[in-house]
């Protein structure tokens, strides 16, 4: 059987809308055309209230899939999330959708609608003319409990076929920021192919000794160096034990380094119109260029005027510059820190997150409601006040 990996649309991304529909609807319908079960660890939408306009996105792009005429299908479903297909297209929520427990992310939306078999917690088996595949989704888990709900459910392969666990984590060995984040060899023992999503970038890495397999977010995030690569995704086909990573077309992204040590300001401006001159053309790429160094002394700062260089070459070109790396005599206003160049603006609530289990640790604090499950109701709830609410209560066990 062809299972294909794809990961982290981020429907609804504001700054590239039409880049994350377009690119997650070609690596859909490529996906569809070559493989036989679909897997999705995570990340379809960039919102945990998607807009009714990016759930129609969503909905457009797995009616059209379900439509197709499968061979695989889904034969059996143990678990939390939700089936109401036997189309064999798997995905769980990812840190983007993750809402608190027992209240509806998008991603139990689609499955509710029947678009796709969400497999929140969940085992799904998929048969294809007499083979058999197992996929054990772990989904919507907050990174410090992860280890939790492994070490409370146990999940197990099932003897006699292919089987697949399937998640959407920080990965210490990838993102080493966090003592928190689970460790690959950590991840529960027997399966197959580990299938993870969360982070942007692709990674091919082992996981006691087989394949451990990240594909990679289907469109541009972050604008950092690693980016740079093409989008796409893994097929893993168990007939051959062996996996391929299939190109999409995504718009191009290129990462500038520009070192200014000893100019000034003007010098720069015309330094950044070169760049953006020789690297625009028809297809617009996102053009990120870093400045860093020490401006020429007697400069307070950097002051320049891109606005003009952007707007000249917005038909070619998509022009993003960083200046956090921009020296003055005297003091720096770098800024540095890339530690988490590969994942995506969620990390940010992930290490957030293990600030706040910190100060509770510090604090004392000894209830046996996890910290991230706290944190999961202070951070998603759209009012404040209901938030706190629901949390002092859970906290006092009103
Ligand atoms: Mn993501």
């Amino acid at each position: 059987m062809r299972i294909a990996m794809l990961s982290d649309f981020h429907l609804g991304y504001e700054r590239f809308r039409e880049d994350a529909y377009r690119q997650a609807k070609e690596a859909l319908e490529t996906a569809a055309a070559s493989a036989d079960v679909l897997l999705i660890p995570g990340d379809i939408f960039d919102n945990r209230h998607p807009t009714p306009d990016v759930l129609a996105e969503a909905i457009n792009l797995f009616r059209d899939l379900s439509r197709r005429t499968w061979k695989a299908h889904v034969v059996s479903f143990a678990g939390e999330g939700r089936s109401y297909t036997s189309i064999p297209i798997i995905a769980i929520p990812g840190t983007h959708e993750r809402r608190a427990e027992g209240v509806e992310d998008p991603v139990d939306l689609l499955g509710l609608a029947g678009l796709l078999v969400d497999a929140t917690n969940a085992s799904v088996v998929v048969e294809k003319d007499g083979e058999k595949i197992a996929v054990r989704g772990l989904g919507g888990i907050a990174d410090d409990r992860f280890r939790e709900i492994v070490a409370r459910e146990n999940p197990k392969p099932v003897e006699g076929m292919f089987n697949v666990l399937f998640f959407h984590q920080s990965v210490y060995e990838l993102l080493p920021f966090d003592k928190n984040f689970i460790r690959t060899d950590e991840l529960p023992k027997g399966f197959d192919l580990y299938v993870n999503g969360h982070i942007h970038g692709k990674v091919e890495a082992k996981a006691h000794g087989k394949p451990f397999l990240i594909s990679g977010s289907t469109v541009l995030t972050q604008l950092k160096a690693g980016e740079q690569e093409p989008k796409g995704f893994f097929i893993y086909d168990t007939a051959v034990g062996g996996y391929t990573f299939n190109r999409i077309r995504s718009r191009r992204f290129v990462f500038l380094k520009l070192k200014i040590d000893g100019r000034e300001p003007g010098q720069i401006e015309g330094e950044i119109e070169r760049l953006v001159r020789e690297n625009c053309s028809d297809d617009k790429p996102i053009l990120r260029i870093e400045i860093s160094g020490k401006l020429k002394a007697g400069y307070k700062n950097l002051q320049i005027e891109t606005q003009e260089i952007v707007r000249r070459f917005s038909d070619n070109a998509i022009v993003e510059i960083g200046r956090d790396g921009v020296e003055v005599a005297g003091g720096s206003q770098s800024q540095g820190g890339d530690g988490i160049a590969l994942s995506d603006g969620a990390s940010i609530k992930d290490y957030g997150l293990g600030v706040f289990a910190e100060r509770l640790r510090e604090n004392g604090y000894s209830l046996d409601r996890n910290p991230g499950e706290l944190f999961d109701i202070l951070s998603s709830e759209g009012s404040k006040e209901k938030a706190v609410k629901h949390a002092m209560g859970l906290l006092l066990g009103q």
